[in-house]
C-alpha cells in the first residue's frame, strides 16, 4: 500500500502503540449491565475532565450529539444551531429524522459564534402556531469556521440567554481539547456553562472509536436509555474505552504541536501565488485553503493531482476550497512534503 500523507481530517488518526497495548489488556464486562470497568473508568474520567457529574460512552460524535438532542427535546421542539454547524450540515438530519426535532438555523460569524441578538430574535413566542424553543447548540472548536475556538465567556453569555427563556445549551465539543489548548484554559472551563457536552476521542486524541457525552447525573441516566434505543448499547466496549483512557491521559497536551504545525503549513502555503487562506494564523489544527480565480483548477482536480502525483491527501470543501487538518501522524517532514506537493501541483 502506498504511504500517504493524510491531511483530510484528524479522524484518520490510527491508535498509538500505547493504545493498542491498553486495548489488548483491558479489563472487560458487559457495559449494558454497567459492568465494564474500563468503560466506567473512562466515563468517570471524561466527566471529571468536563467538570460534569456523569459521562456516557457513545460510538461517535454524531451519536453523542443526537442522544443529547433527544434527551433535551421532545417531538415538535425546536433546536437553535448555526447554519455552518456540524449538527446541521453533517449528521444526516438525525435530529429531525429520528427525533422529530425542528432545526432553526442561524448565521455563524467567522469566529464560529452565533450573535446573541440573533438567538434572542429566534426564540419562539408561546403560541400554538410555533414549535417550542428548547435547546441551543454551539460548536467548539468550530469546524467550518476554520477550527475557531469559542471562549468560555461567550459560551456563558449564550447559556445565560438560553436560561432566560428556559432553554438548555448543548456544546458539540468534538474538538474541545483543541479549543482548550488554543485558549490556554481547561476544557472544564469551556464546558462549564453548557448543560451537556460531547467530545471526541477519535479525532486529534487518536483513539480508534468513540466520544463521550457528559452532563448532570439525571440527564445521563435518560441519555443512557436513548443510546440503547438507538442501538448504541455496546457490550465489552472496554476494549475501545481503554484507548480512550490513554487518549485522555497522554494525548491532550500534545495537541499544541498540531496547532504549531497547522500554523507552519498555513504560513508556507500562503506564499504560493494564487493561494489564499481563511486564517493565515490558524487558531487550532485546521487550514482552509482557497484557490484564487487565477488557478485554472477546481479543488477537486487539485486534490486528485496531490493524491496521484504526490501521495498527499486533502479534504475538498467546495469548488475552490480545501481543508487540511494536522494531527499526531503528521510530523514536520510531512508538513514540508505537503507544501512542496502544493508548489509543484500548482
Ligand atoms: N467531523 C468530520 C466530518 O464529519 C466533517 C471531520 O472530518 O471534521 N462534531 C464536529 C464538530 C465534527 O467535526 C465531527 C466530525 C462530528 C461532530 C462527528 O463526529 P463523528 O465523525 O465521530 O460522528
Amino acid at each position: 500500500m502506498k504511504k500517504y500523507i493524510d491531511l483530510r481530517s484528524d479522524t484518520v488518526t490510527l491508535p498509538t502503540p500505547a493504545m493498542r497495548a491498553a486495548m489488548a489488556q483491558a479489563e472487560l464486562g458487559d457495559d449494558v449491565y454497567g459492568e465494564d470497568p474500563t468503560v466506567n473508568r473512562l466515563e468517570q474520567m471524561a466527566a471529571e475532565r468536563m467538570g460534569k457529574e456523569a459521562g456516557l460512552f457513545v460510538a461517535s460524535g454524531t451519536m453523542g450529539n443526537l442522544v443529547a438532542v433527544l434527551t433535551h427535546c421532545g417531538r415538535g421542539d425546536e433546536v437553535i444551531m448555526g447554519k455552518l454547524g456540524h449538527t446541521f450540515l453533517f449528521e444526516a438530519g438525525g435530529v429531525a429524522a429520528l427525533g422529530g426535532v425542528h432545526p432553526h438555523t442561524l448565521p455563524n460569524q467567522p469566529d464560529g459564534s452565533i450573535l446573541l441578538e440573533d438567538i434572542r430574535a429566534a426564540v419562539r413566542a408561546d403560541n400554538p402556531h410555533f414549535p417550542v424553543s428548547r435547546l441551543v447548540i454551539l460548536e467548539n472548536t468550530h469546524n467550518r469556521c476554520g477550527g475557531a475556538p469559542l471562549t468560555a465567556e461567550y459560551t456563558r453569555q449564550v447559556a445565560s440567554l438560553a436560561g432566560e427563556y428556559g432553554m438548555k445549551l448543548h456544546l458539540d465539543g468534538a474538538r474541545i481539547f483543541n479549543a482548550a489548548v488554543a485558549l490556554g484554559v481547561s476544557a472544564a472551563d469551556l464546558a462549564a456553562p453548557a448543560d451537556s457536552v460531547t467530545f471526541c476521542l477519535s479525532k486529534g486524541l487518536c483513539a480508534p472509536v468513540g466520544s463521550v457525552l457528559c452532563g448532570e447525573g439525571g440527564f445521563i441516566a435518560k441519555a443512557r436509555r436513548l443510546r440503547k434505543m438507538l442501538g448504541g448499547g455496546m457490550r465489552q466496549a472496554g476494549v475501545l474505552a481503554a484507548a480512550g483512557v490513554v487518549a485522555l491521559e497522554e494525548m491532550v497536551d500534545r495537541l499544541a504541536e498540531d496547532h504549531r504545525r497547522a500554523r507552519q503549513l498555513a504560513s508556507k502555503l500562503a506564499q504560493i501565488p494564487g493561494v489564499s487562506l481563511k486564517h493565515v494564523m490558524p487558531p487550532s489544527n485546521m487550514v482552509f485553503v482557497n484557490l484564487d480565480e487565477q488557478i485554472p483548477m477546481t479543488a477537486d482536480q487539485l486534490a486528485n493531482r496531490l493524491k496521484n502525483d504526490f501521495q498527499v491527501l486533502v479534504g475538498v470543501v467546495s469548488q475552490k476550497q480545501l481543508r487540511l487538518v494536522t494531527h499526531y501522524w503528521i510530523d514536520d517532514e510531512a508538513v514540508e512534503r505537503a507544501v512542496l506537493a502544493f508548489e509543484r501541483a500548482l
